[in-house]
């Protein structure tokens, strides 16, 4: 099993059977609140009718075409769709099958796209500490988890990581999005400088880190690592495979942040998770410097098997029409500030050393206990599984970040049920 203590897991399993809406239902017929969204992906909830006749009428008509020189309307219509979605010149879609390969593809194309332009030296790429990136090796190599890269050998090279944003001392229980810390983007300055900027081909980073346990970026800080790309030449890829679609409040987080990266790499909510999918959306000047030559060229030399699979665009179809016609992304927006206050009200139980939060998404750090790491949280969500709610622990961090078409009774729920059990265990 990924990422889970198989052997536990074996002797205890956690088995879901069905799911509708803000509920599953495990094998045992018990309803589990989803405080997830699945794994930050079932934005619109569970089992949506329109999204599984979608697929169903879609497998039943054209199963698959084969995607390398020849194709089907399907991920052409989505790529219009999405290029309306996103704000300015993000305008070019690549299609791939999950967050993971969106990184790859992001950074194969960041790659590319300056030496197709004969700046051929800038090789390097620049990620955080604490970030995720999915698990591919490019994944893995900017990406800033210990524990996910120690295994696996010497990584890309030419890799560099900025610091992370967290910090208990200055920003412990910030409402929103933390006031300090927007410095911590200099950091880039003296990379660039070090390497030389010549060398840089793209910064990768999650405008709001999900995965390492839910880290608000300090207000200004995003704005600077966009000034200091464009300065030195360099691309900024946003990874919104969390971000994306609705969590924040705003389709995605380039909108609420007001911050424009040169590409975004997008999965989980595109499908409402119902067909494996990813994309990556480039700027125009991206797209523009590969058409260049001889058009009998293969401009990029990249693409898998599965690119903009037939069931998946169907899914991502109707996942963006009930997106659209529920106005879920505006209702994400409406609850946030009730969210906030909720989520907040746990910061009073002692095991609780932080909340942090922004649009419909929450951390909850606890005070590990004394020489057992991660134990307190895993605990608790085993707890609070056990007494029907699901949340999602990494290391000590709680994160909650439910389908946008929750309710304020369901919130309630939450909040009360993960308190008793922080509360009493
Ligand atoms: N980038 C980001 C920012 C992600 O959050 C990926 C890439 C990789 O996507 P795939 O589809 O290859 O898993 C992710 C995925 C967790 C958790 O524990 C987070 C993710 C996946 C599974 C668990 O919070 N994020
Ligand atoms: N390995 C082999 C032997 C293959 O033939 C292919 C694709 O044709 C792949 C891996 C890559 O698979 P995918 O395109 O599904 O990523």
């Amino acid at each position: 099993m990924p990422f889970t203590a198989n052997r536990q897991f074996k002797a205890k399993p956690r088995l879901m059977a069905s799911a509708q809406d803000m509920h599953y239902t495990t094998v045992d017929g018990r309803q589990v609140l989803d405080g997830t969204a699945g794994l930050w992906c079932v934005n619109a909830g569970h089992c949506r009718d329109k999204i599984a006749h979608a697929i169903a009428q879609q497998a039943a008509t054209l199963d698959f075409a084969p995607t390398f020189q020849m194709g089907h309307p399907g991920p052409f219509v989505l790529a219009e769709r999405l290029a309306q979605m996103l704000p300015g010149d993000l305008n070019h879609v690549f299609f791939t099958n999950s967050g993971s390969e969106s990184v790859d593809t992001a950074l194969k194309v960041a790659l590319a796209y300056h030496r197709v332009r004969g700046d051929a030296s800038r090789t390097r790429l620049i990620g955080r500490e604490r970030g995720y990136h999915g698990v591919g090796f490019g994944g893995i190599s900017v990406g800033g988890i210990a524990p996910n890269r120690k295994f696996f050998g010497s990584l890309l090279p030419g890799v560099d990581h900025l610091p992370h944003t967290h910090n208990l001392e200055h920003n412990a229980f910030s409402k929103g999005q933390p006031r300090w810390g927007e410095h911590l983007a200099d950091e880039l300055e003296r990379i660039v400088t070090l390497h030389d900027p010549s060398t840089i081909a793209a910064l990768i980073v999650e405008p709001v880190a999900g995965s390492t346990g839910v880290l608000i970026p300090p207000v200004g800080y995003l704005e600077r690592l966009r000034s200091l790309c464009t300065k030195y030449g360099i691309l900024l890829i946003f990874d919104e495979v969390i971000t994306g679609f609705g969590r924040l409040g705003k389709a995605f987080a380039t909108d609420y942040f007001g911050v424009m990266p040169d590409l975004v790499a997008v999965a989980k909510g595109i499908t409402n998770a119902a067909v494996p999918m990813g994309a990556v959306i480039a700027r125009n000047g991206i797209y523009d410097a590969f058409m260049q030559g001889s058009d009998q060229a293969i401009e990029l030399f990249h693409g898998y098997t599965y690119s903009g699979h037939p069931l998946a665009c169907a899914a991502a179809m109707a996942t963006l029409d009930i997106y659209e016609e529920e106005g879920l992304f505006e209702r994400a927006n409406g609850l946030a500030p009730y969210w906030q206050e909720a989520v907040h009200s746990l910061a009073e139980l002692s095991s609780v050393i932080d909340v942090r939060n922004l649009g419909l998404v929450a951390g909850i750090e606890l005070e590990p206990l004394p020489g057992k790491p991660s134990v307190r949280a895993y605990e608790c969500m085993v707890r609070c599984f056990e007494q029907g709610l699901l949340i999602r622990t990494t290391g000590d961090i709680i994160a909650l970040s439910p389908p946008l078409i929750l309710e304020k009774h369901h919130i309630d729920q939450m909040v009360d049920l993960l308190g008793s059990v922080l509360k009493h265990g």
